[in-house]
């Protein structure tokens, strides 16, 4: 196998072609191995044979165009082309489900389609995001089902991807992998596959530790986030402008805030946190604790609509609100566990109308201009570049009222006219 993969003789299927799995599979074709991608969505199968991305991504059709005329790369939505492959990798989707606990059900079945094609000796490897301790069960379901013996007759490894969607390519190429074996025999093994394009570090460890660093890193960001959400309370309270107060405690050469705002959104901060305490007997309640501030932060926002409007002496139940943005962060299409859309049904109930723009998100108003006409205010929710150079002067002449609350940290200094407000925003 060893030989294989250095000669690239190695035959690799790989399960699940979304956002990680399409370009891992390019990029293994474009290194010389024989690829079969397997799919159940049958559209996305014929839409990449025939050399088109069903995904955004710089560089992503011309990369694949090249994977498919060379013949390298193949799709498929039938398990017997993926059989007796030597190397399996996993990719596919973890998320929560409505309480909160993680759903393995997309692994777990790929795992079993896995162990009905596999050969003794194959290599599966897992890029899927999941919680600790995961890969060892999914060694024993594969045991259970086919006899075979963990680290002895098949290798497994958990490869986190750790890429940042508009920048796949580059980053699959020059991050640092982290690669968690069930034994350092599936562990070294998976380095000589990831080296054929990885030119950035591999650190070779467990699958527990593997998992458990995936999960870190992201609980890192949220829990940060949560802290900084929690001095823009504070500021509220002290009457000060907590970006201020950051940036003077930034000045610190060790000190290092992250920047509060209407919430965390996206597919993997808001989830990662829950996946790594879910298997825990125990924890100390940081963790969720700070889930809990970054999902309360929308209602900060309504409670600063509310008592601008309160200013103005109009009941919420008369305001036509306009909410601009919907994605979850800056100039991104992406609504995934947007805090927009959760400040949006938190205030839905209570207002007359709520209206949203987002310049890169379908079904919302067509223009800005026809969002604020005859609106009473106006509420910030995503950092689109875009939204940092409006002409408020102008945009107010529209309006019915002029209430602009800022959840994040967009307008810098109030336009002149407007009840201004914002996340962190003391001073006013
Ligand atoms: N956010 C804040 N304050 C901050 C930073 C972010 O409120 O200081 C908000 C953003 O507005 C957004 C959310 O947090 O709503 C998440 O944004 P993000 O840019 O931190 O994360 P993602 O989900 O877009 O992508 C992250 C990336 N991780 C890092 O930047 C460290 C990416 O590299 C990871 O691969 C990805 O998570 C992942 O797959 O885990």
């Amino acid at each position: 196998m060893r030989d294989r993969i250095e000669k690239r003789t190695a035959e690799i299927a790989v399960i699940g072609l979304g956002y990680i799995g399409l370009p891992t599979a390019i990029m293994f074709a474009n290194a010389g191995f024989k690829v079969t991608g397997y799919e159940i969505r049958k559209d996305v199968v014929e839409r990449i044979n025939s050399g088109k991305a069903h995904i955004v991504e710089p560089d992503i059709d011309d990369l694949l165009r090249k994977a498919i005329e060379s013949g390298k790369l193949r799709a498929t939505s039938n398990p017997a082309d993926i059989r007796g492959k030597d190397v399996y990798i996993i990719c596919v989707q973890t998320p929560l489900r409505e309480d909160r606990t993680p759903n393995l059900t997309y692994l777990e079945s790929a795992v079993e389609t896995v162990a009905k094609a596999m050969k003794p000796g194959s290599l599966i490897v897992i890029e899927s995001t999941i919680p600790p301790l995961t890969t060892v069960r999914m060694a024993e379901l594969v045991e259970e089902l086919t006899g075979l013996k963990p680290g002895r007759d098949f290798y497994m490894v958990h490869a986190p991807e750790r890429v940042m969607p508009g920048r796949i390519f580059r980053e699959l190429v020059y991050n640092s992998r982290i690669l968690g074996g069930i034994t350092s025999e599936s562990a070294e093994l998976a380095e000589r596959l990831y080296r054929s394009f990885v030119k950035g570090q591999i650190f070779r460890t467990k699958s527990t530790v593997s998992e458990v660093v995936k999960l870190m890193e992201n609980t890192f960001r949220d829990v940060n986030i949560a802290l900084a959400n929690e001095f823009a309370y504070l500021a509220h309270q002290y009457g000060i402008n907590v970006f201020e107060a950051i940036e003077l405690a930034n000045s610190h050469p060790r000190v290092k805030i992250h920047v509060p705002g209407i919430g965390v959104g996206g597919h993997c901060l808001p989830k990662d946190p829950h996946l790594l305490v879910w298997p825990a007997k125990d924890d100390f309640g940081l963790i969720r604790l700070a889930r809990e501030i970054n999902d309360g932060m929308p209602l900060l926002v309504k409670d600063l609509l509310f008592e601008a409007l309160r200013t103005i002496n109009l009941p919420p139940e008369k305001a036509v609100v306009a909410v601009l943005g919907l994605a979850y962060k800056g100039d991104s299409d992406d609504t995934r566990n947007s805090p927009a859309s959760a400040f949006v049904e938190a205030i839905v109930d209570d207002v007359a109308e709520v209206r949203t723009y987002d310049p890169f998100v379908e079904g919302t108003h067509g223009s800005l201009e026809e969002a604020l006409r005859g609106a009473d205010a106006v509420v910030i929710a995503t950092d689109h570049t875009v939204f940092r150079s409006l002409d408020w002067e102008t945009l107010g002449k529209l309006m019915r009222n002029r209430v602009l609350i800022d959840g994040r940290r967009v307008v810098e200094v109030p336009p002149e006219g407007f009840v201004f407000k914002g996340v962190g925003r003391g001073e006013y």
